[in-house]
C-alpha cells in the first residue's frame, strides 16, 4: 500500500474547472478543446476514441540500443511486431476502410516503422490525402527529432497539431550510452558527437515547435541504470520548455528481438520501478494510459483491430459522416452525465481518513467502464484511491488467463507481476479458481461493478472499504 501521492495528480477536474480564474480558464479550454478526443493527449479521451497509425515510413536516421530495424520504431510502439509497409495512396485505402467502420476514429498518426521525418515526402504526402478524405480528424506524428527543426514550417503549414519527440537524455554522457549511431551531415557519426547533435537537433526542434503552438509531447525510453536516475531532470526540463506531455515508457529488452539492449540481457524496469520514477516527477505532466502500440495500430488505445483491416479485401467505402457524428454527441452526452455522478461521489469520499489508500487494477476494453472478464484481461488498469481523489498510475500488461475457455496456469507469473502491489482488482466477471488463487495472495477479487463507470466505481467501492475500517477499528477498540 502507498501513502497519497503529490495533489497536482489527483483526478478532480470538476473541481479544479470550478475553482480556475476566468483567463486561465478560457487557456484551458482552448487547450481542452484540442485534446478532448485525442487518445494519447487525454487520458479521458482514450476510453471513447481511435486511433490509425498510417505505416508509410520506412527509413530510420539513427540508431537506437533498444530497435531492430526489421521491426517497428519502438521509440512510438514495442519491438517484436513488424508492420506491413504502406505507400502514401495504399495508406488512405486503408484509412478509408477504418473510417466508414470505426466512428470513434479520430486521430491519424504516422509513427513508423522507421522515423515519420526522415520520410518527410512520403509523410507529408500521406498527410495531405489524409486531409482530403478527413478533415476533421487531428493530425499526429512521432519522430526521434534528428530531422525536425527544418520541417516546423511543414508541420504547422499541414495542420499537424500535435508532435511526439522521443528523448531519452539531455546529458550526451548518457545518450551516447543508448544510441549506435546518427547519421547526420551525409555521414554516420558516433559516440559524443552523435549524442550532442541529436540531443541539440531534439531540443532546438522541441522550441520550435512549441514557438508555432503545436502540442508537443515528449517520450522518453526508461532505461534502468542508464537514464532513469535522470528522467525527473528531464522531465523538470521540459516543463520549462514548454511541452504539454512527457510520456515515460518502460525498455523493452528481450533477447529474441534481436536489439543491441535485448542480446546484451538489458534489464527491463519492472511496472513498481516504473511507477516510483513517475512519482519523482514534479514537472512536466506525465501520461500515463500508453499502449506502446505498433506502427499500424488501429482502434482504442487497449485493443488493436489492425489485422481486421489489414486482411480485407472489400472495396473501402467513404467515412459514415452522420454516424461519426451521432457517436460524438452520445460521447458528450455520456462525459456529462458520467461527470456529475463522479463530482457527487468525489464529494462523498472527501471526508474519508486521508491515510487510507488503495491500490485497485481495473479490468476494462474501454469506454471508461470495468467491461473485461479476468480470463480475458491482457491488461490492467491500475489506480491509487484515497480521500483526495483517483491517480492513474499506469498500464501493467498480462499474459490472457483463460484460452479456449480452459485457465492456463502458465499465465499467472505474468499475472501476479501485474497485480504486484495492487489490494484489489476489479472485473467484470471471474470463475472461482482464480477468485480463490487471488485471495490466497491478499487479491480482492471484485464483480460487483460489472458494466459501471470505472471512477465512481472505485470511489463507491473505497468508500465502503472505509467505513469497513472504521467499524473495525471501533471494534477493536471496544474488545
Ligand atoms: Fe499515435 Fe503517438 Fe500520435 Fe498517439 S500513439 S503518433 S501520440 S496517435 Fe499514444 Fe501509442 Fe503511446 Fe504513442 S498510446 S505509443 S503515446
Ligand atoms: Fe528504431 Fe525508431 Fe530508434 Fe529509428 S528512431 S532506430 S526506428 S527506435
Amino acid at each position: 500500500m502507498n501513502g497519497p501521492g503529490p495533489r497536482s495528480q489527483i483526478v478532480s477536474l470538476g473541481d479544479i474547472a470550478l475553482a480556475r480564474p476566468r483567463a486561465a480558464a478560457s487557456a484551458a479550454c482552448a487547450e481542452d478543446e484540442r485534446i478532448a478526443d485525442h487518445p494519447c493527449y487525454s487520458e479521458q479521451a482514450h476510453h471513447y476514441f481511435a486511433r490509425i497509425h498510417l505505416p508509410v515510413a520506412p527509413a530510420c536516421n539513427i540508431q537506437c540500443h533498444y530497435c531492430n530495424r526489421k521491426y517497428d520504431c519502438s521509440n512510438e510502439g514495442r519491438p517484436g511486431v513488424t508492420s506491413r509497409r504502406l505507400s502514401p495512396e495504399e495508406a488512405v485505402e486503408r484509412l478509408k476502410r477504418v473510417a466508414a467502420a470505426m466512428p470513434q476514429l479520430s486521430v491519424v498518426g504516422i509513427a513508423g516503422p522507421g522515423d515519420a521525418l526522415a520520410n518527410g515526402e512520403r509523410t507529408f504526402t500521406t498527410f495531405d490525402l489524409v486531409r482530403k478524405l478527413l478533415p476533421e480528424a487531428k493530425l499526429c506524428l512521432s519522430t526521434n527529432g534528428l530531422a525536425l527543426p527544418e520541417q516546423v514550417p511543414l508541420i504547422r503549414d499541414h495542420g499537424i497539431d500535435h508532435v511526439t519527440i522521443t528523448i531519452n537524455a539531455t546529458e550526451p554522457e548518457i545518450a551516447q550510452r543508448i544510441y549506435a549511431w546518427v547519421y547526420y551531415g551525409k555521414r554516420r557519426r558516433t559516440g559524443l558527437d552523435a549524442a550532442r547533435i541529436l540531443i541539440e537537433r531534439q531540443l532546438e526542434g522541441l522550441d520550435a515547435l512549441v514557438a508555432a503552438k503545436v502540442l508537443v509531447k515528449v517520450n522518453s525510453v526508461m532505461i534502468p541504470g542508464i537514464n532513469d536516475h535522470h528522467l525527473p531532470a528531464l522531465n523538470a526540463e521540459l516543463k520549462r520548455r514548454g511541452a504539454f506531455l512527457h510520456n515515460i515508457v518502460p525498455l523493452i529488452a528481450r533477447p529474441e528481438h534481436g536489439t543491441a539492449f535485448g542480446l546484451a540481457g538489458h534489464p527491463e524496469p519492472t511496472p513498481q520501478e516504473l511507477e516510483a520514477l513517475r512519482e519523482r516527477c514534479g514537472g512536466a505532466k506525465l501520461m500515463r494510459h500508453c499502449g506502446q502500440c505498433r506502427a499500424d495500430a488501429t482502434g482504442l488505445l487497449a485493443e488493436d483491430r489492425n489485422a481486421e483491416f489489414a486482411a480485407s479485401s472489400e472495396p473501402p467505402a467513404e467515412p459514415d459522416r452522420q454516424a461519426r457524428d451521432i457517436y460524438r454527441r452520445f460521447v458528450a452526452r455520456d462525459r456529462e452525465a458520467r461527470q456529475a455522478a463522479r463530482l457527487a461521489v468525489r464529494r462523498a469520499a472527501a471526508g474519508i481518513d486521508p491515510t487510507l489508500v488503495r491500490t485497485v487494477a481495473v479490468a476494462t476494453k474501454g469506454g471508461d467502464r470495468i467491461n473485461e472478464h479476468f480470463g480475458h484481461a491482457r491488461h490492467f488498469q491500475v489506480y491509487r484511491v484515497s480521500a483526495l481523489g483517483v491517480v492513474h498510475l499506469g498500464i501493467r500488461r498480462a499474459d490472457r488467463y483463460c484460452l479456449g475457455g480452459e485457465g492456463d496456469d502458465d499465465a499467472w507469473p505474468s499475472l501476479f507481476a501485474a497485480l504486484a502491489g495492487c489490494d484489489a482488482v476489479m472485473v467484470a466477471k471471474i470463475g472461482g479458481g482464480p477468485r480463490r488463487r487471488l485471495a490466497e495472495a491478499g487479491i480482492n477479487a471484485v464483480e460487483d461493478y460489472a458494466l459501471a463507470d470505472i471512477e465512481e466505481s472505485l470511489l463507491v467501492w473505497f468508500r465502503a472499504q472505509a467505513i469497513a475500517a472504521a467499524g473495525h477499528a471501533v471494534a477493536h477498540h471496544v474488545a
